[in-house]
């Protein structure tokens, strides 16, 4: 038979699918959406590490396609605004929308070469302005919930890029772009009130079949804390602080009190002796970010020189500054049990501070405390009347009696923060928002959508913290929409996950220029059936999208409030060393020399094979070459034997069916790395029975269908060589048969004298004579056989006796 030629066969199913596509949709289908992560279009092309998620997507669409006989939903698109073209146009001068779109078209023709099923009808660009009119109408929708406001404050600044950062942005305290440390800066910038979905984004998380790990980042993120504040008095003074603690069990073991820098009281409470350092304290604090704040180094931290009062013992508490405590979480200011917290009792430490044990461990109090006792379990000590208490109970219990002294309340706490979602740059959605001295914010009226970008001279933000749009006169002056006054347009653009966390609703959708998406195909196709992308996005834009599609569902433009129904987050391909594979490093391997030289059926299998699909794996050119013999081997066991007339045996009938049940209990396990491996194990038996007096065609037709979704070309071309007449990706998933699969071996009893001493293994069919045989074998090796043997009695499948006498 002729060899296995890959580019032959891949070159004529291409063109063979292109003329007839075999995903259609007839309408009575039953509709499978397997949706990827759509790329940003960097100028650096594809690299073997984007192809991973892309040929997962592309075997799960394909075995979804077999398996049920579903449309699939495919589509793929563009999340095109962001830094990255901006800052290639304020240095090359080229507009950001020309070299988004050589971009995207040099990306789309390496996309192809993956061979997946993308749908190029549903394409979406979060740059046009007719997908943008809809992420501008959904702000404009969000405003008029009272879901967008306007706030000062101070924001996450990279000095750099010269623009404001969300705090997801920052790595390590440092610009996620460009890598500079990130300072502060006030602004007025618009949020999205994310915080309004707290609750229903956390508790929705049941309703996911998503990693539990993903639910767990995202759980965290939202940080839902249960606790109560208390209101201290300010000693000699009307003023009152109320702390927020998850802990009111441990209030008698408050020996001081701490405030972010930031407190409003912060500054008021230095008495004149301690004002010099307190200042100079809280401008440190402000140069830095939050993140380098929580990080693990020596607590800093600055007395007032005032004192509070403990409201339940009337115990003096001193007050200090220290910039481990976060001005925007619970009420910017704690009270410090260092016995029972790690990071009081280090600042404790350092500045010599009291330290008072209220919960006994193992029943005692600790003598010399080296380190806080955390747990809340436990008795009360040296706590008045909450003496002998459990603390467990106590911690449950003190913020309703808190409650009812008048002296705090019982309340909730979460991480969570509202949106960050203005940027100061040019390449984004525009803010359709006019600024009227009269009426003061006005959205744009929607029927004036979009709001078109403008082009400009420049490019570079101003580093005032305005846009570069703010620069354009023409641009910026314009009229109320209510009431026809002079009028300024928002310069503010918005940040890059506005596009990304809708587009999925789009793409079935993409050409309506009436709705965002049409009621009637939103009931058809949407949710998302599957969503597969980089575990990076477990938080940010996995939220994000969750946000939006619950507020979507709430003004009735869907019916359904969570968007991804089933999650696969893939790991990354590094190179050498697990080093992150980039352009800057010089270690990206390109997918386009593979393809040429082993096919992209190869490539597909090598990029599953290289390790479990869900972890981070090193790429090593070299063992590509056992995939490509593995299909070649397959190749040929398929092409010699196809003719062969072989009927099935018995064996080959049971290899069948465990080849089916192993195959598709790992696909759907998705464990891909074994699948592949299993293909290889079950081709070597297929060889070996081919060997053995030759393999049946259903067994050869029931591999190549199994084989298709990952190896598509070969799988067609060895399907039609097999006598199909249609699309390999039109027959039917195989079911695998429990009965066919079951060992045609038995365990059998070996009995002396009918005592069973030991158990053989033997084929079902097994003639009295051998079984005999076996029995008697395996006693002699056992030892346990002695004296004359006076009967041998087999009871089929069940008991081997061998009677003798001394
Ligand atoms: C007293 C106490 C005693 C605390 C104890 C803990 C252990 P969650 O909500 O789970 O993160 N805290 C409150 N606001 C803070 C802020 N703005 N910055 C830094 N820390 C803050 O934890 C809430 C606990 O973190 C609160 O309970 C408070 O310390 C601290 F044995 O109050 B605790
Ligand atoms: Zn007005």
């Amino acid at each position: 038979a002729a060899p296995y030629n890959h580019r032959e066969i891949e070159e004529k199913w291409r063109k063979e699918w292109e003329a007839h596509p075999i995903n259609v949709n007839d309408g009575k289908k039953p509709k499978y959406y397997c949706l990827d992560m759509f790329p940003y279009p960097s100028g650096n092309g594809l690299h073997v590490g984007h192809w991973r998620g892309y040929v997962i997507s592309d075997v799960w669409s394909r075995y979804k396609m077999l398996n049920g006989g579903h449309y699939i939903i495919h589509p793929m698109g563009w999340d095109a605004f962001g830094l990255p073209a901006e800052n290639y146009a304020i240095k090359m001068g080229v507009h950001p929308a020309v070299s988004t779109a050589d971009n995207v078209s040099k990306i789309k023709s390496q996309i192809k070469q993956i061979a997946a099923l993308y749908d190029w009808d549903m394409e979406v660009n979060t740059t046009d302005p007719n997908f943008y009119k809809w992420t501008q109408w959904i702000f404009v929708k969000m405003f008029k919930a009272g879901l967008a406001y306007e706030k000062e404050m101070p924001i996450n600044w990279c000095p750099s890029c010269k623009t404001g950062l969300a705090n997801e942005e920052v790595v390590n305290g440092k610009c996620e772009r460009c890598g500079a440390e990130v300072t502060k800066k006030n602004l007025k910038q618009w949020m999205l009130k994310i915080t309004a979905y707290a609750d229903r984004l956390l508790n929705d998380l049941d309703k996911l079949d998503w990693p539990e790990k993903v639910k767990k980042m995202q759980t965290d993120w939202i940080g839902k804390s249960h606790g109560a504040e208390v209101d201290f008095p300010v000693e000699g003074s009307d003023e009152k602080i109320t702390v927020y603690t998850t802990r009111p069990d441990t209030l008698h073991g408050a020996t001081f009190m701490v405030l972010a820098p930031e407190h409003a009281l912060a500054a008021k409470l230095a008495t004149p002796e301690n004002k010099e350092a307190v200042e100079k304290y809280i401008y440190e604090a402000s140069m830095k970010s939050n993140v380098d704040r929580l990080q693990d180094k020596e607590k800093t931290g600055v007395f007032t020189g005032t004192y509070a009062i403990n409201p339940l013992n009337g115990a003096k508490v001193p007050i200090w500054l220290s910039d481990y405590v976060l001005a925007d979480y619970g009420t910017g200011a704690i009270m410090c049990v260092p016995a029972h917290d790690d990071r009081d009792f280090e600042f404790a430490r350092k500045f010599n501070i009291p330290i008072i044990q209220v919960i006994a461990k193992d029943g005692k109090e600790i003598e010399n405390m080296e380190e806080a006792y955390t747990d809340a379990s436990g008795t009360m000590i040296n706590s008045g009347e909450w003496n002998g208490m459990e603390s467990a109970v106590l911690k449950k219990e003190a913020p309703v009696m808190i409650e009812k002294m008048g002296i705090g309340r019982k309340t909730v706490n979460y991480k969570l923060r509202d949106w960050v979602f203005s940027r100061q740059r040019y390449w984004g959605e525009p803010i359709p928002i006019v600024h009227c001295p009269k009426c003061g914010c006005v959205p744009v009226p929607e029927d004036q959508l979009p709001l078109l970008l403008p082009e400009v001279e420049s490019y570079q933000p101003t580093g005032t913290g305005e846009s570069p749009l703010a620069d354009i006169d023409w641009w910026v002056n314009t009229t109320c929409p209510v009431c026809g006054a002079p009028a300024k347009r928002e310069t503010n653009t918005m940040p890059q996950w506005a596009g990304s966390s809708w587009y999925f609703l789009r793409y079935v959708d993409n050409k309506n220029d009436k709705e965002l998406v049409s009621r009637e195909k939103a009931d058809k196709y949407l949710p998302v059936d599957m969503y597969i992308g980089g575990v990076e996005h477990a938080v940010l834009h996995l939220l994000y999208s969750r946000f939006y599609t619950k507020f979507l569902c709430d003004i009735g433009v869907i019916d359904f409030d969570e968007p991804f129904v089933k999650l696969f987050n893939q790991g990354m391909i590094t190179g050498k060393n697990g080093i992150k594979m980039s352009k800057s490093k010089g270690n990206v391997v390109s997918p386009d020399d593979l393809v040429r030289d082993y096919g992209c059926d190869s490539l597909r299998m090598y990029e599953l094979f290289v390790g479990p699909p869900e972890l981070d794996s090193e790429w090593d050119d070299r063992g590509i070459d056992g995939v490509n013999r593995f299909l070649n081997r397959f190749w040929n066991l398929v092409m010699d034997n196809k003719d062969s007339g072989v009927q099935a045996t018995k064996e080959m009938v049971k290899v069948r069916h465990k080849m089916i049940h192993e195959i598709t209990t790992r696909l759907e396990n998705f464990s891909l790395n074994t699948v592949i491996s299993g293909f290889m194990e079950y081709t070597n038996k297929m060889v070996d029975m081919a060997r053995n007096g030759g393999i049946d065609k259903e067994t050869l037709q029931t591999a190549v269908i199994l084989l298709a979704p990952f190896a598509p070309h070969i799988g067609e071309e060895l399907w039609r060589q097999l006598g199909g007449t249609d699309s390999v990706f039109h027959a039917v998933w195989p079911v695998a048969d429990k009965a066919a699969m079951a060992d045609d071996e038995k365990e059998v009893a070996v009995q002396v004298n009918g005592k069973t001493k030991l158990v053989v293994t033997v084929p079902v069919d097994i003639s009295k004579e051998d079984a005999i045989a076996e029995g008697k074998k395996a006693l002699e090796a056992a030892g346990k056989l002695s004296g004359t043997v006076v009967k041998e009695i087999y009871v089929p499948g069940k008991i081997i006796n061998i009677v003798v006498k001394p």
